[in-house]
């Protein structure tokens, strides 16, 4: 059960670029899907698993988007199926750019999954949402002091009124299309840890994928999750196979642009 492994096409969609949502639960993720997406959105579940989740377009500065909206998770340790999805997709569906919701009114604990992202992939947005419920509390965040600590533009948004919705498709267009390079802080763990993790890095050339942090690889074998390991399998098998259509009404063969974003656009298209 391979194809279709990481879709993220939609049929009759020649999408420029793909987004995917993340997020911790309850954060707002779909109302930010919806009011980006409008009406042009699909749901269903992942091919093989029992995970919701929807898949939408929306046009912005002459460019087709495709949104891909993941499962609310607070980690991506794979612990439940929610987090392997999330985790899969962000790794090997390599989206163009990874937008992480995180609720402004408890950011700190939002920021976990932040982190863990930015050791995937660089390509990534801060979507502070619930400005309107922080600003209630009497809590004041600075958006722009956030992303010089992070290393990625962070917009703020109230999503249920469509406030910074447009800013956050600018900000997703510029990092998509390498107008904006974002460059996160990388997170460090320690003498030992960090030896450890070179170490371990060293010897996973012969696993390595293309578009994978051997960093992040090694953290996560470090941390006890094997499953790392089955989804690479997983992955290069999909990938050694000719794409096809899955059968369903999205794209199976969906070849995912690499990160240098030359060939995305040409890349990425969601086919019939
Ligand atoms: N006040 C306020 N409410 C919001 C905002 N964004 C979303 N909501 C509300 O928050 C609730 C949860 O929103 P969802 O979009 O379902 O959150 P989610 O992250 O998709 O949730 P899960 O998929 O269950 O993890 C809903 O009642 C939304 O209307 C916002 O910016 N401000
Ligand atoms: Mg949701």
């Amino acid at each position: 059960m391979i194809q279709g492994y990481y879709p993220a096409g939609i049929k009759g969609v020649d999408a420029d670029y793909v987004a995917v949502l993340a997020g911790n639960p309850n954060t707002g993720k779909s109302t930010v899907f919806n009011a980006l997406t409008g009406l042009n959105q699909h749901t269903g579940n992942w091919p093989g698993k029992t995970v919701a989740h929807a898949r939408g377009y929306y046009r912005h500065r002459g460019k087709t988007v495709i949104i891909v909206d993941l499962p609310g998770t607070y980690s991506l340790s794979a612990n439940s199926p929610e987090e392997e999805v999330a985790r899969d997709f962000i790794c090997f569906g390599q989206p163009d750019v990874t937008v992480v919701i995180a609720d402004a009114t408890c950011l700190e604990r939002n920021l976990n999954l932040v982190l863990q992202v930015l050791e995937i992939t660089p390509k990534a947005v801060v979507c502070l949402n619930l400005m309107d419920e922080a600003e209630k509390k009497g809590l004041r965040l600075d958006a722009e002091r956030l992303a010089d600590e992070l290393g990625i533009p962070v917009v703020p948004t109230a999503a249920h009124t469509g406030r910074g919705i447009k800013q956050l498709k600018d900000r997703i267009h510029a990092v998509a299309l390498n107008e904006i390079l974002p460059r996160p802080k990388p997170v460090t763990y320690g003498k030992e840890l960090e030896a450890a993790v070179q170490q371990l890095e060293a010897s996973l050339q012969s696993i390595y994928v293309d578009g994978i942090s051997r960093r992040w690889l090694a953290l996560r074998l470090l941390e006890g999750d094997p499953s790392v390991v089955e989804a690479i399998r997983q992955y290069n098998l999909a990938e050694g196979r000719q794409g096809g259509p899955c059968g369903s009404e999205y794209s199976a063969d969906y070849r995912p642009g690499r990160r240098t974003g030359a060939g995305a656009e040409k890349a990425i298209r969601g086919r019939a």
